[in-house]
C-alpha cells in the first residue's frame, strides 16, 4: 500500500476547511477520534481478566532495602516478561507516598530510556522526602512505618502495596489488589513475525520502538465517589463508573490532548487538556492519586462487580490506569479532609501563580474584532451602556497572515497607539500567539527556527510539516529548554513590534493541533528534543509552549509584571504558567450545565484560574441563555465572553434595554465581588485550594453535596446556583450546613441543611452567603478594575447562630512581585460578642517591601443581627457612628434594608474594632 500523503494539498485543505465551517458540517466528528477498541494498548488491558497473569509480579526475594537518601528500593520480577523491574517508595511529608517503577538499565539491555517527564515536579522535592525507617517483613509482607498515622504494606508475592491508617489498620488505597499490573518492557528489536505499525484512517505510526504500555489498578477505599481527571465534557462533576454492572458501553476516561471540533458536553472522550489526578472522597475518607506521566493515557472508573464478585463491597472504588509509553510516577495522597488532598498535589506540583487584578475582572473576546475601528467602537459600548470591562482580545486575524507576532498593518496599522487608548482607561488587551510556525521563507521566526533547527523532527529526521491556520507549518520543541528561553525572548518589546506593557497573550491550538494530523494533532512517531518520541510526552507540549510564553512576558517586564498567559491546553502543573479555559464549547444549555463540573474539575485538579466562554463559543446563543450565561460566568474564576467569527455579534449591549441591564448587573456582581476573588486568588496561590469550589469540598461530611455539579461555592462563603433550562420557573436549591445562608440580593435568610424551592428570577441566578462568613466587596462601579483602586470597601457581615462571622481581605499592588517580599495587606476580620475587629495576618517574615493604601471601609451591613442597635463605637478614637437601615445590595429598586454602619472611614490597613453598642 501506498504511504498516505502526509499533507494534503492546499486548495483541498482549504476545501475541508470551509466545508468544516459550515453550519451543516458542524457535529463532533467520532470517527475522527479512536475509541479504545481502536487503540491496542487500551483494548489489551481493558479485556484482561484480575489475576491472569501466568506469572504474577512478584517482589524478588531480599531485595526490599533502604537506598541512602532514605528511599525504600526492590527489584520486581515479572516472570511474564524479559526482565525485572526497579521499584522506589518514598515518603515526602505530610502524608504523600510516591511509588516509581521503571526498567532497570544497569542491565544495559533496554535500548533506550523512557521517558519521565521533566519540569512538573518540583525541584525541591528530593531534598524533601522523608528518610524512611527499616521496613519490618513478616511472612511475605513487609511494612513500612510513613508517618505516626500512616503506614504502606507491601505484600510480596503477588506484589501489591496499600497505603494504611496506623492505628486502625484501614486502607486508605491500594496498588495492583485486582493483580491487573502489566509493563511492556522496551525490545532490544523487532521479532521477525511481528508488526509493531499502527494505523488509524489515513495514517500509519511507526511506532519504532514497539510497544511499552503500562497497565495496573488503584482502589480508593472509603471514597463514594471520585473526581478529577480533567478535561472532559460531563454534567456530572463525580466521574461516572465506565465499566461493570449497570453500566452501557462506555469508553474509558481518555487523557489525550486534542482540539475536538465541537465536542460533546457529556463525553470521557479527551479535550484540550490533561491532568492524570483522580480525588476519592466519601464520608469516611479523602483521598488522591496522581501518575506523572505524559503519554495517552485511559482511566476506567469500576462499578461494584466489575470483576465477578458477588458480594459487592461498598465504600470502595477500583480504578484501572493504561498507559501507552512513559514510566511509573505515581503519589498516593492520603487527606485526611479533601483540601488536604488537593494542598498534598499542589506539594508536588507547584502552587497556582498569582494573577494581576486585571485577569480577575471581565474579559471581552471575539473571533475577530476586526480593525481599530471595531476595537474602539467595542471600547466605547462598554462607557455608554455603563458596563465595566477590563481587557480587550485579539484573535487571529489581527496577524498579517497568521505569522503571529505580527499585525496586519492595513486593519491595525497603530497597534501600539490603539492598545495605549485602551490602557488610558485603565484596561488590557491580549493578543492570540499559536505554536504553529508558518513555513514561509521570508518570516524571519521561521527562517531563525529553521537555521537553529528549533523544529520538532519528523521520522524521517526533517522538519516536521503540518497543516494549520498558516498553511504548511512546522513547531518548535518545547520540551527543549533552549529553545524555550529562545521563544520567550520573542516577547521582548524590541522582538514583538507593536507591542506595549499593556499587551498579554493567548496560546491556543497548543494541544498541539494539526489539521492534516492523526486525531488533528501530531504523529505520535514524531521526534523531540533528547530522542523523546511524541507520543511520550503529548500531552505535556502545551504545557511547555505555556511554561515558555509565561517566561517570556516575565522577562519582558524584567521580572516585575506578572504574566498573564491563557492557555488552552493544560497538564499538571499548567497552575504555575496561567489560566486556562474550557475551550470551543458550543451556545446551548447544556454546555451552560456541563461548564460548572468542568471549571470545577479543573479547580479540584490544581487550576484554579479557570473559566468556559460566556455565550458559548459555536453558535448563536438566544438571548435568554446569554443572559444566564453571564450571571453563571461572573462567578467563574476565569470570567470572558467569546465567539466564533460566524456567529452575530453579541456584545453585551445588543440585545435591547431590559437584557442589557441585567447583562449590566451580572458584570456589577462580579466587580462588586473582586476584592473577595482577589483574596480568594492569594488563598489559591498560597495553598492551591481553588476560588470555585464543590461544594463538598466546603462541606466534606455532607453527603447530599457530593454529586451537586449545578451549585458551587466561590471560596468559603459564597454559593451560587445556575439556571440551566430556557424558560425556568422554579429551581429546588440546597443550602448544607447547618448555618443559615443569606440571599445576596437582598440579605433574606434560608436555613441550612435543606432544599429549598425557589422562584426563578429573570435578573438574577440564586446566590447566598453563608452565615457566619465576612465578604469584602467594592460597590461603586467605574470604567475598569484599575480605576477602582482607591474605592472604598463595603463589608458584609453574615452572622451565624452564635452572632459570629468571620472574613479575609487581601489587597497588594494588583501587578508586581512585590507582594513576596512582604508587599500586601492581609487582614482577618472577626465578629464576635457584638464587637468587628480587623486583625493583621500577614506574617511579618517576608521581606521589607511593604504595601499600604489609603482605602476606607464606607460601609459595613450586619446580616442577621437581632439586636435593635442604633450605634457602633470604633477604637481607636471612641468615635460614635450610626446604626441606620441601608440596602444589601446597590440593584435598584427593591433591596430590603438591613442595619448598615454607614462611612465608619476605617482604614483597611490599621487594627481597629467596631463595637455594637
Ligand atoms: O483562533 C480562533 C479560535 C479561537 O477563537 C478559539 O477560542 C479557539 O479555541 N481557535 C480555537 C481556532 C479555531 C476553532 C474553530
Amino acid at each position: 500500500m501506498d504511504p498516505p500523503p502526509r499533507r494534503l494539498a492546499a486548495p483541498l485543505l482549504l476545501l475541508l476547511l470551509v466545508a468544516a465551517a459550515s453550519p451543516a458540517a458542524r457535529a463532533w466528528k467520532k470517527d475522527e477520534f479512536r475509541n479504545c477498541n481502536q487503540t491496542p494498548f487500551c483494548k489489551r488491558a481493558r479485556t484482561r481478566a484480575p489475576h491472569s497473569l501466568d506469572a504474577p509480579l512478584s517482589l524478588a526475594a531480599g531485595s526490599l532495602a533502604i537506598s541512602p537518601d532514605g528511599s525504600i528500593s526492590a527489584e520486581l520480577s515479572h516472570p511474564s516478561r524479559p526482565r525485572p523491574l526497579v521499584l522506589r517508595l518514598s515518603a515526602l511529608p505530610p502524608h504523600a507516598l510516591r511509588l516509581q517503577i521503571d526498567e532497570d538499565y544497569s542491565t544495559a539491555t533496554p535500548p533506550h530510556r523512557r521517558f519521565q517527564v521533566p519540569d512538573v515536579l518540583l525541584p525541591d522535592l528530593e531534598a524533601r522526602t522523608l528518610h524512611l525507617p527499616e521496613p519490618k517483613t513478616a511472612a511475605g509482607v513487609s511494612t513500612v512505618a510513613l508517618s505516626s498515622d500512616l503506614d504502606v504494606v507491601v505484600k510480596h508475592d503477588p506484589f501489591e502495596l496499600t497505603v494504611r491508617r496506623a492505628g486502625s489498620g484501614d486502607p486508605v488505597l491500594s496498588f495492583n489488589s485486582h493483580g491487573l499490573f502489566d509493563f511492556e518492557p522496551l525490545q532490544v528489536s523487532k521479532p521477525e513475525e511481528e508488526t509493531w505499525e499502527e494505523h488509524f484512517r489515513s495514517h500509519t505510526d511507526k511506532r519504532p520502538r514497539g510497544p511499552q504500555s503500562i497497565t495496573f489498578d488503584v482502589s480508593f477505599y472509603g471514597a463514594d465517589f471520585v473526581y478529577g481527571l480533567p478535561e472532559h465534557g460531563s454534567t456530572s462533576l463525580a466521574l461516572r463508573p465506565t465499566r461493570g454492572p449497570g453500566v452501557e458501553e462506555s469508553e474509558p476516561y481518555r487523557l489525550f490532548n486534542l482540539d475536538v471540533f465541537e465536542y460533546l458536553h457529556e463525553s470521557p472522550f479527551g479535550l484540550y487538556g490533561s491532568i492524570p489526578f483522580m480525588i476519592g472522597h466519601g464520608a469516611r475518607a479523602s483521598s488522591g492519586f496522581f501518575w506523572l506521566n505524559a503519554a495517552e493515557m485511559q482511566i476506567d472508573v469500576l462499578a461494584p462487580g466489575w470483576d465477578g464478585a458477588t458480594t459487592l463491597e461498598t465504600g470502595r472504588i477500583d480504578t484501572l490506569w493504561m498507559a501507552e509509553a512513559g514510566v511509573i510516577d505515581a503519589f498516593f495522597f492520603v487527606g485526611s479532609e479533601p483540601k488536604d488532598v488537593v494542598k498534598q498535589y499542589i506539594s508536588v506540583t507547584g502552587t497556582p501563580a498569582m494573577p494581576q487584578q486585571f485577569a480577575t475582572a471581565y474579559h471581552q473576546c471575539r473571533w475577530n474584532y476586526r480593525d481599530e475601528a471595531d476595537v474602539d467602537g467595542v471600547d466605547a459600548g462598554f462607557d455608554e451602556h455603563d458596563i465595566p470591562y477590563d481587557v480587550l482580545w485579539l484573535d487571529i486575524e489581527h496577524t498579517d497572515g497568521k505569522r503571529y507576532f505580527t499585525w496586519d498593518h492595513s486593519a491595525f496599522p497603530n497597534p501600539e497607539e490603539m492598545q495605549r487608548k485602551i490602557a488610558g482607561k485603565g484596561r488590557k488587551m491580549v493578543t492570540i500567539v499559536d505554536p504553529h510556525i508558518k513555513r514561509d521563507n521570508s518570516f524571519h521566526l521561521h527562517q531563525e527556527a529553521t537555521e537553529k533547527g528549533y523544529y520538532v523532527k519528523d521520522a524521517d529526521g526533517n522538519d516536521y510539516d503540518g497543516w494549520c491556520w498558516p498553511g504548511s507549518s512546522s513547531y518548535p520543541d518545547m520540551l527543549n529548554p533552549e529553545i524555550r528561553e529562545w521563544w520567550a525572548d520573542k516577547f521582548s518589546y524590541e522582538n514583538y513590534k507593536g507591542s506595549t506593557p499593556t499587551l498579554y497573550i493567548w496560546n491556543d491550538m497548543n494541544e498541539p493541533s494539526v489539521f492534516n494530523g492523526p486525531e488533528v494533532t501530531m504523529p505520535r512517531d514524531v521526534i523531540h528534543y533528547g530522542d523523546v518520541e511524541h507520543r511520550e510526552l503529548h500531552n505535556a507540549y502545551g504545557y511547555y509552549f505555556h511554561m515558555a510564553t509565561a517566561d517570556g512576558l516575565l522577562k519582558r517586564g524584567e521580572g516585575k509584571d506578572r504574566p498573564f498567559v491563557l492557555s488552552r491546553a493544560f497538564f499538571a502543573g499548567s497552575q504555575r504558567y496561567g489560566a486556562v479555559w474550557t475551550g470551543d464549547n458550543s451556545a446551548d444549555w447544556d454546555h451552560l450545565k456541563s461548564s460548572i463540573p468542568m471549571v470545577l474539575t479543573l479547580g479540584l485538579t490544581g487550576l484554579p484560574f479557570s473559566g468556559a466562554d460566556v455565550g458559548g463559543f459555536f453558535g448563536n446563543p438566544e438571548p435568554d441563555l446569554l443572559v444566564r450565561w453571564y450571571q453563571v460566568g461572573a462567578f467563574y474564576p476565569f470570567f470572558r465572553g467569546h465567539a466564533h467569527h460566524d456567529t452575530k455579534r453579541r456584545e453585551p449591549w445588543l440585545f435591547g434595554e431590559r437584557r442589557t441591564a441585567i447583562i449590566r448587573e451580572a458584570i456589577h456582581v462580579r466587580y462588586s465581588l473582586l476584592p473577595y476573588f482577589y483574596t480568594l486568588f492569594r488563598e489559591a496561590s498560597v495553598t492551591g485550594i481553588p476560588v470555585m469550589r464543590p461544594l463538598w469540598l466546603e462541606f466534606p461530611d455532607d453527603k447530599e453535596t457530593y454529586n451537586n455539579g449545578e451549585a458551587f461555592m466561590v471560596g468559603p462563603s459564597l454559593l451560587a446556583q445556575g439556571i440551566y433550562e430556557e424558560g425556568q420557573k422554579s429551581v429546588s436549591v440546597y443550602l448544607p450546613g447547618k448555618e443559615s445562608w443569606y440571599d445576596l440580593r437582598n440579605g433574606s435568610p434560608y436555613k441550612g441543611s435543606m432544599s429549598h424551592k425557589l422562584q426563578v428570577l429573570e435578573d438574577s441566578i440564586p446566590s447566598f452567603q453563608r452565615g457566619g462568613t465576612i465578604v469584602p466587596r467594592k460597590d461603586r462601579f467605574r470604567r475598569s478594575s484599575t480605576q477602582m483602586v482607591n474605592d472604598p470597601y463595603t463589608l458584609v457581615i453574615a452572622l451565624n447562630s452564635s452572632n459570629a462571622a468571620e472574613g479575609e481581605l487581601y489587597v497588594d499592588d494588583g501587578k508586581s512581585y512585590d507582594y513576596q517580599h512582604g508587599a500586601f495587606i492581609h487582614r482577618r476580620f472577626v465578629f464576635a460578642d457584638n464587637k468587628l475587629t480587623s486583625l493583621n495576618i500577614a506574617p511579618d517574615n517576608l521581606g521589607k517591601k511593604k504595601f499600604t493604601s489609603e482605602c476606607v471601609i464606607e460601609r459595613i451591613i450586619i446580616l442577621g443581627l437581632r439586636s435593635g442597635a442604633k450605634k457602633a463605637i470604633i477604637e481607636p478614637g471612641n468615635q460614635e457612628v450610626e446604626i441606620e437601615s441601608g440596602p444589601v445590595s446597590l440593584r435598584s429598586g427593591s433591596s430590603p434594608a438591613a442595619p448598615t454602619i454607614r462611612r465608619p472611614n476605617v482604614r483597611i490597613a490599621d487594627d481597629w474594632t467596631i463595637r455594637i453598642a
